[in-house]
């Protein structure tokens, strides 16, 4: 009895004390020369970029854990106020916009966070993340020192941070945010703000200091970053960035795994050796603290996407991939990078350090703590591979590489040499039966009907107008003007063009309620003209064209400025080799902001009515298509293929999966099928999918989807396309390959509902070829594949020790054998049958 009452109250007292260090035990964060520091203690911290809005709440614990597995100890986010005040004075925090879920989420897998409040935020994010009504706030201006704009920025900033506060989620709480961020990387535009911009720097770093977190701020690409703000560097590579004060750590806050991809751009990708490679010799050079933009990058649902012209896909080549299967290579590369400069990080931190430089670029730097030293030596020569003779022994280092020695004797690790896997991604078409589809025209495209504009205008004005007037609730406006036109009128009588010049970013055109032409811009070049045939009538004439962007700017000085839509339009007619031109600009014009199908949301799944089941009407503009479809079994991530559409949105069960536009090819220049990792990277140096659509699936989270039940599927189609192409497909590994060095460990995995089915070469010895096509070399171990298919064959995955002893001998002679293998995964049928993780 009392044993018993003793163990509850043992017990209680256990889950008391539990509580309490998870709520209540403060940390003090702070920094030095050297690094951020945690009760005291410096730290090596791994950081990667998660942003919120672009998975869903329910995919956040995996991401994080899978980041937590890759060696991350920091998740760094952004705070998007467009989502959380998407009008003024109106806050949103729900669905994927739970900001306090997140860091919470953060906090369960025991990871810090750092808060990049901004609120600028730039991130290839619709209007650099600042809510487009902010722009109509008289007497504004952006990013400076305005009284406007600082009331409406200190407004948002302390709403985030009360809200952290009152959740106690900062480290000073006992929460995980250790560091946050004030403005984001102001101090490449800065210049153009003159003194207003020296300021505004100083108003923001006060602003911060007067809510007292209790942790460092940070001001990135801020040199004249104030005390106690720390300035930190962004970029391809950071080794060379010196903080502004000795007492201030060197910081890298965006080191960009990858980079982004626009409409009508190839897909860029960024090696898993050269990220490495950055990163490596960042901490050799004195770095403490990293972060990788994107570790996640995820998906620009709805009309989040910035630019212009950026993709619904912000996959970012980051390593885990848009989906959140981890992107093979770069993950596991970038794991064990993590692992070694974890398992050094007292002598990384304490200790004293010394450079050794041979020339040709190549640097040895040795760390030396307590007897203890850690060696890096870092070849930064884009050609040439480097022996050098350190402490009588004879070390060769590839060209662009750095290895790591953990006891300055045997190489650990080398940012040139992947032992992990790489996984070969395929889409799997789901349905092989066509989808059913209904359809129904756009209706009042003709605008006016008896004189009157159909619908609720928005407002008149005598001028064209920048498109953001309407606060952005769609990419659509509509410019709409009657006039008439009078016998004696210089350009009555003759052969008419309409010329409509517009800063962006599509443009449809109708006269006299009929569809006359369209145009768009192309990526980069936003301001086009278009000039069209017109008939007009002897009296009355009305003529509505229909704006449409492509998100808005989000970098750039003054980007909050940058106009879109219509801004000249003129009546052109041809006599006798002049031209005559009537301008109407400054008509009467009536503005309408959105579609009428948005605006009584045809896109809702309880939306029935007027839809036609016969006689589908494809390759027509101006379109809204309807359609059901089955949730997959299993549990791999759904896509949409929308081959064959134009360009437009669509809506999954009512929610908004982003703009698509398959029919913008990538260019047919500037692709490889090989990728040199060495040299400095570029956005165009390693690109693929040339002359291919730009973007062809569209993720469907599970959140979005019904289990195991019909789901609607609506599209709204701007451009025309064909809906009857329009498949549902799951994303897998189909293959995984791997090469390791003797000594090492060979690992193979595929996702966890499948299994390793067929092994399709094994080759210990000297292999030679790439990933997909392994060769045999001059020798090898004839036992190789039987005991390959023995330890991995019908398993999830498996762990191969590259030895002699464990794969038979080979006889090869040469310093190190190594071991090739490539693999097909398969799902397996028990998890056929599993249902979706997720449901409404
Ligand atoms: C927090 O840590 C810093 C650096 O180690 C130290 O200077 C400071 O006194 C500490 N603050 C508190 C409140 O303990
Ligand atoms: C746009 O937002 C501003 C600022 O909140 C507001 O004053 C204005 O009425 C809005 N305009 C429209 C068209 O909704
Ligand atoms: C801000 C920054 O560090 N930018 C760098 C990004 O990478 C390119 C290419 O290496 C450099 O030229 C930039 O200076």
């Amino acid at each position: 009895m009392i044993m018993g009452k003793m163990r509850r109250i043992t017990a209680l007292l256990l889950l008391c004390f539990s509580l309490i260090n998870i709520a209540i035990e403060a940390v003090n964060v702070s920094y030095d020369g050297r690094a951020i520091t945690i009760d005291g203690k410096r730290k090596v911290l791994l950081s990667g970029s998660i942003h919120y809005p672009r998975s869903t709440a329910e995919m956040w614990p995996s991401l994080i854990q899978k980041a937590k597995e890759g060696g991350l100890n920091v998740i760094e986010t952004y705070v998007f106020w467009d989502g959380h005040e998407p009008q003024q004075g109106q806050y949103n925090f729900n669905g994927n916009y739970d900001l306090v879920r997140f860091i919470k989420t953060i906090q369960n897998e025991g990871l810090y966070a750092m808060l990049r409040i901004g609120p600028y935020v730039c991130a290839e994010w619709n209007y650099g993340g600042f809510p487009v009504w902010l722009h109509n706030i008289p007497n504004i201006e952006f990013r400076t020192n305005n009284p406007v704009y600082q009331a409406e920025m200190k407004k948002f900033v302390t709403y985030i941070v009360d809200l952290m506060k009152r959740e106690n989620l900062f480290a000073s709480q006992g929460g995980p945010i250790i560091l946050a961020q004030i403005e984001n990387e102001y101090g490449n535009i800065m210049d153009k703000y003159g003194e207003n911009g020296k300021k505004y720097v100083k108003w923001c770093a006060n602003l911060a200091e007067s809510y007292h977190i209790g942790v460092p701020w940070v001001m990135c690409q801020q040199n004249d970053a104030p005390d106690p703000m720390i300035n930190a560097c962004n970029g391809w590579y950071c080794d060379q960035f010196r903080p502004n004060s000795q007492n201030k750590p060197k910081m890298w806050t965006e080191n960009w795994t990858g980079w982004f991809k626009n409409w009508g751009g190839p897909l860029p990708h960024r090696t898993a050796e050269d990220v490495a490679f950055a990163v490596a010799r960042f901490y050799q050079l004195g770095g403490t603290f990293q972060n990788y933009y994107m570790y996640h990058g995820g998906t620009n649902f709805g009309r989040t996407a910035g630019g212009p012209y950026m993709t619904t896909s912000y996959d970012y080549d980051a390593p885990l991939d848009e989906y959140g299967n981890l992107n093979q290579p770069k993950w596991g590369h970038l794991k064990r990078l993590h692992e070694v400069l974890k398992s050094i990080e007292t002598v990384l931190t304490m200790g004293s350090s010394r450079h050794v430089d041979y020339g040709n670029q190549m640097t040895a730097t040795v760390y030396s703590y307590a007897g203890q030293s850690a060696c890096f030596f870092g070849n930064a020569n884009p050609k040439d591979d480097i022996t050098i003779n350190f402490e009588n022994i004879q070390y060769t280092v590839p060209a662009w590489s750095v290895s790591i020695l953990p006891d300055c004797n045997k190489e650990i690790y080398n940012t040139a040499k992947v032992n992990a896997q790489t996984s070969i991604m395929v889409y799997k078409n789901d349905e092989s039966k066509r989808m059913n589809w209904q359809w129904m025209p756009e209706k009042n495209l003709d605008q006016v009907e008896n004189g009157r504009v159909l619908g609720d205008v928005l407002m008149t004005a005598p001028k064209l107008l920048d498109q953001k007037v309407a606060n952005d609730t769609s990419d659509y406006l509509w410019y709409i003007t009657s006039f008439n036109l009078k016998k004696g009128d210089p350009i009555y009588g003759h052969d008419l063009k309409l010329r409509v010049k517009t800063k962006g970013h599509i443009l449809h055109i109708f006269v006299n309620g009929e569809y006359i032409s369209s145009d768009y811009a192309d990526y980069g070049q936003y301001s086009f003209t278009i000039e069209a045939s017109i008939k007009l009538n002897p009296d009355k004439n009305d003529i509505a064209l229909l704006s449409g962007t492509v998100g808005l700017a989000n970098y750039g000085a003054y980007f909050d400025k940058v106009q879109v839509g219509i801004y000249g339009v003129e009546l052109v007619s041809q006599r006798d080799g002049t031209e005559v031109t009537k301008d109407i600009s400054h008509n009467v014009w009536h503005y309408k902001a959105g579609l009428h199908g948005e605006n009584v949301k045809t896109y809702s799944p309880n939306f029935n009515k007027g839809w036609f089941t016969d006689g589908l009407q494809a390759d027509k503009p101006f379109m809204w298509y309807k359609s059901i479809f089955r949730t997959p079994i299993g549990t791999d991530p759904v896509v949409l293929d929308l081959k064959g559409l134009g360009k437009g949105q669509a809506w999954v069960n009512g929610n908004n999966i982003g703009r698509y536009w398959p029919s913008y090819l990538a260019g047919e220049k500037g692709c490889s099928s090989t990728c040199d990792y060495r040299g400095s990277y570029r956005p165009d140096k390693c690109t693929t999918n040339c002359g291919n659509p730009t973007q062809r699936w569209y993720h469907v989270p599970d959140t979005f989807l019904f289990d195991g039940q019909d789901n609607t599927l609506v599209l709204f189609e701007e451009q025309g396309g064909n809906p009857f192409e329009v498949k549902v497909a799951t994303v897998d590994i189909s293959r995984v390959c791997a090469k390791a060095y003797e000594g090492h460990s060979l690992d193979l995995a595929c996702n966890e509902n499948q299994v390793i089915s067929e092994i399709k070469f094994a080759n210990f010895g000297v292999p030679e070829g790439e990933c997909g096509s392994y060769r045999k070399g001059h020798c090898q171990s004839s036992d190789a594949l039987t005991v390959v298919k023995r330890l991995c064959l019908g398993k999830q995955k498996c762990s191969i020790h590259v030895d002699e002893k464990v794969l038979g001998p080979t006889e090869c002679r040469v310093p190190q054998n190594k071991l090739a293998i490539d693999a097909v995964c398969d799902t397996t049928v028990s998890s056929e049958n599993r249902r979706r993780k997720y449901k409404m």
